[in-house]
């Protein structure tokens, strides 16, 4: 499958070259040594700069302008072989989306282990910290289809394919580590239910219509899960600065056989940040590709985005010992109880070459892993056992996608499968069955001491049985521990993102089913809720609580447990105890006209560039605009083709015939009063404190940085309040619990742990 190189002897002619791209050039980057993959990859890299047009066969065009016609305006030709087969290829370029998960953006990038982990697992990639494994990652959103954007308030898929010497791990997890359901059979009747209702295919990406809502009310193992969804979780500023989760409890297995449970996370350098509703949905229509770019902006710049790979490891001996079931997607174990340990860094520092090739075509399976690492019986883990390599045979059009160059091993392949559509390899031989004596036995299987994969050998002793345990049947405490460990802030828009949500939903008894289940969480959060809606909690519902009852079982079966468990909080689940740097690689806009104080954007761009943001000048017209002491800058955007939701903070350039020219604009006040609303840092210097007059804004507030002469100043103090990410004073308190603490510091009272009646 490699490609041909255009040095075939009798074409020696070879066609003019405006400029080839060094193909390549960016291959190896960040790497000392060679990366495998890369190498890998480069098998299939095909670069036109210099080359002639061909056929799929291999002839050089010579028209790629006309049909084959009867005469100039006549019928075009049967025979055309040319134009059938550039119009057969192209009538079948599309493949199906992903059924979930559609709409994705990828990245490449390496993993390195800190210590050997040999204590814990005997996988190779965690052994040797000198070895940078090649990753793969595929960031997406899950609702919405393959165009939609990407700031739904949705759950993120973050999938990692670490390509290590040993095979393919796949680390196919989300951004929130708690999931709707317990039981995989559930699976379809929760993605049909939040996806484009299947009448008239409306709302596209979004949850916030009946059927989701009708499913989840009658569903509330899922509380905790739309805790989440709820929050500012679901509307990331940046795939950057977002956690990732394995959700499911896995194993980790050592040399000596002992086996551990264990947790991945995923750990942002950049820390964690979401946007604000309102800009989110704003977003999405000035930039439905926000993440996307960004993340793509960021590897082009050399802002490379990092990870931490945490673990939270049990052993055997204390399965039992927690307040709920290890195996139960729906819970979490809080850091405070089992801390995370942080054993390895992931960096993302090349973009794919080819969307299609690379970020549509990965195939992640949960089933892809390696000796060291081992699954559990989650029910919901078992059930994606089988869907993923199920999914792929449709989507990517038979047995052989893991022979497509981003899904291929770096690990040699040797087995007997065989043939199947758009097979690649050509095994070579007689023989393809095992056992053999023809070819003396090959492949061989390989032992435990070779790297041979085996199972755990759990001890399983039990009934066939459809039943889900009474240990999965909390499902409230840990909803109302992730509400209570979120500062008055995020309860907020946890309030308002179900007041919006709830508000779409027309169907009345389930706004009401809603109701009395967030009361079940905490009842001051469902009565915030419930007045928004203007309805009361019922004290009674018609439907049982739980609609998981067979016609012939018992309903305690699967009634939720009537008393909740007293989880206290976790300060670690509130994004704002997590800010880390919030001005590193974040947009500046600066506002600016003709005319500009010259030292006012020169020396705040400075200070800006040395705390590591970006700076970007917004102006009344495109082209180049001039300081009063000509100074001549770009002009990077217009008041037209920007926004304020698009950047992270504003800072108005002084000088007067620059603020002039951008008062003569209605968008200049717009800019500036949107960036206020959203909580943003705004700054201006001289003249530029009559723009934000102008908008009406107070300039004593204390994301508002405004100064008169000394710049320097004036920029260390925008930075400072950059480092804040965002200045929720500001927002409405008519959902508010109180003061606004930005850490947390809670004790839950007996009134809002109310049991389920
Ligand atoms: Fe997935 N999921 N899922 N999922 N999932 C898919 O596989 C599925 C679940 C996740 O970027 C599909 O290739 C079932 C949890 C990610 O290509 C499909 C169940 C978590 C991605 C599928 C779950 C995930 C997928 C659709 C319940 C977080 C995108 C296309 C039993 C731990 C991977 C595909 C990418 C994609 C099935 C639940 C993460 C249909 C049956 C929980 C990140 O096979």
């Amino acid at each position: 499958m490699s490609t041909r190189k255009n040095d075939k002897a009798n074409k020696s002619k070879k066609a003019p070259t405006n400029g080839s791209r060094a193909n390549g050039s960016r291959r190896n980057a960040g790497y000392g040594a060679v990366d495998p993959k890369i190498e890998d990859l480069a098998k299939n890299m095909e670069e036109s700069a210099g080359e002639f047009l061909t056929s799929d066969q291999g002839i050089r065009i010579n028209d790629n302008q006309n049909s084959l016609k009867a005469g100039n305006r006549g019928p075009s030709l049967l025979e055309d072989f040319l134009l059938r087969e550039k119009i057969t290829h192209f009538d079948h370029e599309r493949i199906p989306e992903r059924v979930v998960h559609a709409r994705g953006s990828g990245a490449h990038g390496y993993f390195q282990v800190y210590e050997p982990m040999s204590q814990y697992t005997k996988a190779g990639f965690l052994q040797d910290p000198s070895v940078r494994t090649p990753v793969f990652v595929r960031f997406s959103t899950v609702q919405g289809s393959r165009g939609s954007t990407d700031l739904a308030r949705d759950v993120r898929g973050f999938a990692v394919k670490f390509y290590t010497q040993e095979g393919n791990f796949d680390l196919v997890g989300n951004n929130i580590p708690v999931f709707f359901i317990q039981d995989a059979i559930k699976f379809p009747d929760v993605v049909h239910a939040v996806k484009p209702e299947p009448h008239n295919e409306m709302p596209q990406a979004a949850s916030a219509h009946d059927t989701f809502w009708d499913f989840i009310s009658l569903t509330p193992e899922s509380m905790h899960m739309i805790m989440w969804v709820m929050s500012d979780r679901a509307i990331p500023r940046s795939y950057r600065m977002m956690e990732g989760f394995g959700v499911h409890t896995f194993r980790l297995i050592n040399e000596a056989g002992k086996a551990r449970f264990v947790k991945f996370h995923w750990k942002p350098l950049l820390g964690l940040h979401a946007v604000v509703w309102d800009e989110a949905q704003k977003i999405s229509g000035k930039d439905p590709d926000f993440h996307r770019r960004d993340l793509w902006e960021a590897i082009e710049n050399g802002d490379y985005p990092e990870w931490e790979l945490g673990v939270q490891i049990v052993e055997e001996k204390d399965e039992l010992s927690f307040d709920f079931d290890l195996l139960d997607p729906t819970k979490i174990i809080p850091e405070e109880i089992v801390p995370v340990q942080r054993i390895g860094k992931m960096t993302l520092n090349r973009n794919p070459d080819n969307f299609f090739a690379e970020t549509e075509q990965v195939a992640f399976h949960l089933g892809n892993i390696v000796p060291g690492i081992d699954f559990t019986n989650d029910p919901l883990l078992q059930g994606r056992l089988f869907s993923y390599l199920d999914t792929q045979l449709t989507r990517l059009g038979g047995p052989n996608f893991h022979e497509i160059p981003i899904n291929r091993s770096i690990a040699p392949v040797h087995n007997n499968n065989r043939d199947g559509f758009m097979r690649q390899t050509i095994n070579r031989g007689q023989v393809s069955y095992d056992p053999n004596t023809l070819r003396g036995g090959c492949p061989f299987q390989a032992g435990m001491d070779m790297s041979g994969f085996t199972s755990y050998a759990e001890r399983i002793d039990a009934q066939k049985i459809r039943e889900r345990s009474a240990s999965f049947f909390d499902h409230f405490s840990q909803a109302a521990m992730f509400f209570n460990s979120q500062s008055d802030v995020e309860q907020n828009h946890i309030v308002k993102a179900l007041r919006f949500e709830l508000g779409k939903v027309e169907t009345i008894p389930i706004r009401e089913r809603m109701l009395a289940l967030l009361a079940q969480v905490d009842k001051t959060l469902a009565k915030k809720v419930a007045d928004g809606l203007g309805l009361t909690i019922p004290t009674k519902l018609d439907l049982p609580l739980n609609m998981h009852v067979p016609a012939d079982g018992d309903p305690k079966k699967f009634q939720p447990k009537r008393t909740k468990v007293d989880m206290g909080v976790s300060p670690v689940l509130s994004m704002l105890n997590n800010l880390g740097d919030a001005v590193k690689t974040r947009k500046v806009a600066f506002l600016v006209g003709d005319g500009f104080d010259d030292m006012s954007l020169l020396e705040m761009k400075q200070a800006l560039l040395t705390a590591g943001a970006k700076v970007m000048t917004v102006a009344p017209h495109l082209g180049v605009l001039m300081g009063q002491d000509g100074e001549v800058v770009k002009a990077d955007h217009s008041l037209l083709t920007a926004s304020s939701v698009l950047f992270d903070a504003v800072y108005v350039v002084g000088g007067q015939a620059s603020i002039e020219s951008l008062l003569r604009e209605n968008e200049s006040t717009n800019f500036v009063l949107e960036a206020y609303r959203h909580c943003k840092t705004i700054g201006a210097a001289g003249a530029g404190v009559e723009l934000l007059r102008a908008a009406g804004l107070p300039t004593e507030d204390p994301g508002v940085v405004v100064g008169d002469g000394d710049i320097k100043t004036l920029g260390a103090e925008f930075v400072e309040a950059m480092r804040l990410h965002r200045h929720w004073g500001r927002e409405s308190t008519e959902t508010q619990t109180g003061e606004q603490p930005l850490m947390i510091n809670r004790t839950v009272t007996q009134e809002s742990t109310e049991s389920v009646q």
